[in-house]
């Protein structure tokens, strides 16, 4: 006590304050920062750095952090005076971002070089207080990678991998993961909160969660650092749930996944050096190529895993195929081409898509033959017609179902939404609300699928 009195009394005298006459209050502290790659190219990178205030307002600020590669530089910043050493970056405020009020930000932004991988920075400090998003600042910074919860999905099957033509668990035993995709998550945003997330893990037990960023159509392509700081936050929401977490780069128009290629690199490296210790995580490079051969499709992955691979080495990672993730069967090809000239890359699988009420017995062939020469999952389907919309076809979506089951293909059923649409698990109106769990929410192919579903899985523990 009486070094704390003494401490008190200097820094009064340092700020001229004269006589003691009550013990200061403490200033509250906390900080968050938001860092975001809004682009990135061979050797150069853009990224944003977003520094909110969570304590008492401060008139004056230092962010300081370290790089966790030491290629990593900065070469032009802006709105703060920018400087570093060795690894250690320094920005301080200029006069019109001086004061940040509680709840205040600003938002930072520089261009930078970079040698090996390009993976965020290792801890903010504001002011010497370290930024863990709370009030606060000497609580340590949340655990990078957190156990996963016990007895969940990514708790017992760990990271994956493909062996043969399987998803493998960490005992390199064959599993199946069962789940759901969202919507284009620009139009179904506000369907993936806390409490449809706790109805997806714990009432229908699902393993998985596809998380659908479409590129076009008001998607990634018009916010790149909004949509890939989204994609974050929902990756975390299933970990901390136990459930995979599947990152869909939704490219369906254009069909030529290349039209995306650079996005697609930007935004792959970004998202698989964020998430690069985490074991929950599947890359799905291309939703569905169309009107484009298999040769082009396979020049696009050859391009992108590398990306991946660098920064995220032991994730497994999925490609599209040809005619709408068909297997080429859409376009009057098959399997073949694939079987013929594989992408060169290892710990991959290829997508199959379906919708029930369209693609019936010549397609459950295809996928019956392709079974047992390709790595193979089916990271979206439909109950219904290939518009999502119609009626639920039972028969053959049952049939479809009891054929993934039996090869043990994973799959993510489009859609775990409340569109006004056949494919959508819930009725319309239901993300406006907070109940996702009473069977009054549920569509016909919403009951459908959560009866599937939350069957006991079989995860083999050794
Ligand atoms: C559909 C949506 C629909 C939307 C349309 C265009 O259900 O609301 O208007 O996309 O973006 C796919 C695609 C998937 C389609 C779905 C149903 O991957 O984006 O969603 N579908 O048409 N392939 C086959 C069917």
């Amino acid at each position: 006590m009486r070094r704390l009195l003494a401490l008190l009394a200097t820094c009064a005298m340092v700020l001229g304050l004269g006589a003691l006459v009550s013990p200061p209050a403490v200033a509250a502290t906390g900080c968050k920062v938001d860092y975001t790659i809004t682009n990135q190219w061979s050797g150069g990178f853009q990224a944003g750095v977003k520094v909110t205030n969570l304590g008492d307002p401060v008139s004056g600020w230092t962010l300081k952090w370290t790089w966790a590669d030491s290629g990593q530089k900065v070469t032009q910043g802006w709105n703060g005076t920018w400087s570093q050493s060795g690894s250690a970056v320094g920005v301080t405020n200029v006069d019109w971002n001086r004061t940040l009020a509680t709840g205040g930000s600003t938002d930072l932004g520089f261009t930078g070089t970079f040698t090996g991988a390009n993976p965020g920075p290792a801890a903010f400090t504001l002011n010497g207080v370290t930024c863990t998003g709370t009030v606060g600042g000497e609580e340590p910074p949340p655990d990078p990678d957190p156990e996963p919860p016990t007895g969940t999905p990514v708790g017992i099957n760990a990271q994956l991998k493909v062996c043969g033509v399987y998803l493998c668990n960490q005992y390199n035993r064959p599993i199946q993961l069962r789940g759901m995709s969202t919507h284009g998550i620009q139009w179904f945003n506000k369907c993936y909160n806390n409490a449809s997330l706790d109805a997806l893990a714990n009432d229908w037990k699902s393993d998985l969660f596809r998380i659908a960023m479409y590129v076009q159509e008001g998607g990634y392509e018009t916010d790149p650092a909004g949509f890939t700081s989204r994609v974050n936050s929902l990756v975390d929401m299933a970990e901390a749930r136990g459930m995979y977490a599947m990152i869909d780069f939704h490219t369906l128009t254009p069909g030529d996944p290349n039209f995306n290629l650079e996005r697609a690199k930007t935004f792959f490296a970004s998202v698989a050096a964020r998430n690069a210790d985490k074991k929950h995580v599947i890359y799905e490079i291309a939703n569905e190529p169309n009107g484009v051969s298999w040769a082009t499709i396979k020049s696009y992955a050859e391009q992108v895993i590398p990306v991946i691979r660098a920064a995220d080495p032991d994730a497994v990672v999925i490609v599209g195929t040809r005619g709408w993730s068909s297997l080429g069967v859409s376009d009057g090809s098959n399997e073949s081409e694939v079987i013929a000239d594989p992408v060169d890359a290892t710990n991959i699988m290829y997508a199959f898509h379906f919708y029930a009420a369209s693609h019936q017995d010549n397609y459950r062939a295809a996928v019956s033959r392709a079974a047992s020469k390709l790595p193979l999952f089916v990271t979206e389907f439909g109950t219904v017609t290939y518009t999502g919309g119609g009626a639920v076809d039972r028969a053959s979506s049952t049939a479809w179902l009891d054929l993934l089951d039996q090869l043990k293909i994973g799959y993510a059923n489009w859609t775990y939404s409340d569109a006004n649409e056949g494919s959508a698990a819930f009725k319309p109106g239901t993300c406006n609300g907070t109940d996702y769990s009473s069977s009054g929410v549920l569509t016909e192919s919403g009951a459908l699928l959560k009866s599937r579903i939350s069957t006991p899985d079989t995860f083999p523990t050794s």
